[in-house]
């Protein structure tokens, strides 16, 4: 029923903000998918005879994988898989179903934002029983398995119906293939006050939602149209397909341009928003104004008691360490407590289970909550709904508000995209060595305050992650933040993240690029950009 079969290590499955991301015939190759997945399975103890969660959020090459997990899961010993029907599973319904049926673990085979083909990207990642992405003690332990695995398990038994909701058996493990939108959406309705947004929608208020021809299609029809009564058509690309249109599925104003445009053109709807590949990221533009990820997570936070789930308040906040200082503010004034901890989502997990935090962000489009263990694209989006719904002022008018109220934090990331690894590399260990020389430097008006390396310390675990980012303060409060990312699947891709501190209300609507022109100036002046990477400009700028 069960055979064993012998292979060979590849040396490059290290796992990286996300889970495992490469291209597609990189995953196609023999056993390497396999590799990787016996390789997170002899990573944990204590699963034999419990569930496993399995989806995906629909790209191409995730079907075959979903029928060697479930297969690999059953030779291994899981007494169960849920899986969501076509394989589909956004990841904050993933996370939600491995808490909600107290599974052992789950697998999300994913690459997010990143686009999908046979020669696009393909991704896998593995969540331990929070809900939540393995922290990196598991994710260590994994890579160090593949560089040493031998052989793995699997039934040759046929493959699973995917594609009818119900019960199956595969050699002596349960198989359920549910829908992937039910209990999720069930979820939204028990946190947010659907009466309240169905009225305001009744009202004429105008909602677009672009799900990006990706996961979030199937859940925002059955939520915004269907139970809150968005008419026919507010939500647009809505059939999850293998490749996304042949779009980047990434929520920004590059790559969800149309959007924008209708946003900021006449006779604009109300709210505009859009998700990413996986769901988990979230756009929001109102009518006229484009609302930035990072005041997004403080916007949300400030007016969260306005929904029913967080009508107590919230316990505290946490952000990504290049998400802007927005949200301190807020934590400030409400008397909350703030983390600052590295890019990716595992590291708010550690802050939610212990009660520490209620709201997350980053400034990569990535907004949640404790109702699960990852960033929430759709959630996002109802909670902005109820707080339009309650407040019942315009998104740009809240803006404004927010603003006059806490200041603004004129932020903006410049990416640089593919450029080859050892120019990366060489920009980043060469501003690693002039750290200790940088303050008291003066560039013009600009006076370097304290320049590091970050470093986060867990408060929960203890645990220590080193060397996420450079960061360079400048006196006034400006900051600028160099990292390399760990979801791209070719070359290497610098992001560069610039902020700026505004407390006059009548410089609140100066164009960011412009209110940020001198730190940009000096971002490559402090770290050779241009000469090092041979890029004049930015590939992309949120
Ligand atoms: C990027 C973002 C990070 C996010 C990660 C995964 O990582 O910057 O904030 O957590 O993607 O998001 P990096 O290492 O490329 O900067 V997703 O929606 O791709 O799961
Ligand atoms: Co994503």
């Amino acid at each position: 029923m069960f055979k064993t079969v012998p292979t060979k290590p590849y040396l490059d499955q290290k796992p990286g903000t996300s889970g495992l991301r490469k291209k597609v015939p990189v995953f196609q190759q023999e056993n390497y998918a396999e590799n990787f997945i016996q390789s997170i399975f002899d990573s944990l103890e204590g699963f034999a005879g419990k569930t496993l969660v399995i989806g995906g959020d629909g790209r191409y090459y995730n079907r075959e994988v979903i029928q060697k997990a479930i297969k690999m899961a059953a030779a291994s010993g899981f007494g169960k898989v849920m899986a969501g029907k076509g394989g589909i599973l956004s990841t904050p319904a993933a996370s939600h179903i491995i808490r909600k049926y107290e599974a052992f673990g789950g697998i999300i085979l994913s690459a997010s934002h990143n686009p999908g083909g046979p020669t696009e990207d393909f991704g896998i990642k593995y969540n331990a029983s929070n809900g939540g992405p393995a922290p990196e003690k598991i994710t260590d332990a994994i890579f160090e398995r593949t560089k040493a695995i031998e052989s793995y398990k699997i039934t040759d038994a046929a493959d699973i119906d995917l594609d009818t909701v119900g019960t199956q058996q595969l050699a002596g493990m349960t198989v359920e293939v549910i829908d992937p939108v039910t209990d999720y959406a069930a979820m939204m309705e028990e946190l947010f006050d659907f009466p309240a947004i169905r009225a305001l929608i009744g009202g004429g208020f105008r909602i677009a939602f672009d799900a990006m021809s990706a996961v979030t299609g199937p859940y925002a029809k059955e939520i915004l149209e269907k139970r809150l009564g968005a008419p026919d058509g507010s939500v647009r690309n809505f059939i999850p397909l293998p490749d996304f249109g042949g779009h980047h599925p990434d929520p920004n104003l590059v790559h969800a341009k149309e959007l924008y445009d209708q946003m900021m053109g006449d006779n604009a709807p109300d709210f505009g928003a859009a998700s990413d590949g996986d769901g988990d990221r979230n756009l929001i533009i109102g009518k006229g104004i484009f609302v930035t990820p990072s005041d997004s997570v403080a916007m949300l936070a400030a007016n969260a008691h306005l929904a029913p789930a967080y009508a107590k308040g919230i316990a505290g906040i946490a952000r990504s360490m290049p998400t802007s200082e927005a949200a301190d503010r807020v934590a400030e004034k409400l008397g909350i407590g703030m983390f600052e901890t590295p890019t990716g989502w595992k590291f708010f997990g550690n802050l939610l289970d212990a009660g520490k935090v209620t709201i997350c962000g980053e400034e990569s489009a990535g907004t949640g909550s404790s109702h699960v263990r990852e960033k929430d694209g759709l959630w996002a989006v109802l909670l902005w709904l109820n707080i339009l719904a309650v407040r019942k002022e315009s998104v740009l008018d809240i803006v404004h508000k927010h603003w006059t109220e806490f200041g603004r934090n004129y932020y903006s990331r410049h990416d640089y995209e593919e450029v080859e690894s050892d120019a990366a590399n060489g920009l980043v260990s060469a501003l690693r060595e002039k750290l200790a020389t940088l303050p008291g430097t003066k560039y013009g008006a600009l006076t370097v305050k304290a320049a590091d390396d970050f470093a986060y310390h867990d408060p929960i675990d203890q645990s220590v992650s080193k060397n996420q980012g450079i960061r360079i303060f400048f006196e006034g409060g400006s900051r600028i933040v160099f990292r390399l990312s760990g979801t791209g699947t070719s070359g290497a891709t610098l992001r560069v993240y610039i902020e700026r501190y505004e407390v006059d209300p009548a410089r609140h609507n100066i164009d960011t690029q412009e209110a940020l022109a001198d730190l940009i100036a000096v971002a490559d002046t402090i770290a050779g950009i241009k000469a090092r990477t041979g890029r004049p400009t930015p590939s992309v700028i949120t």
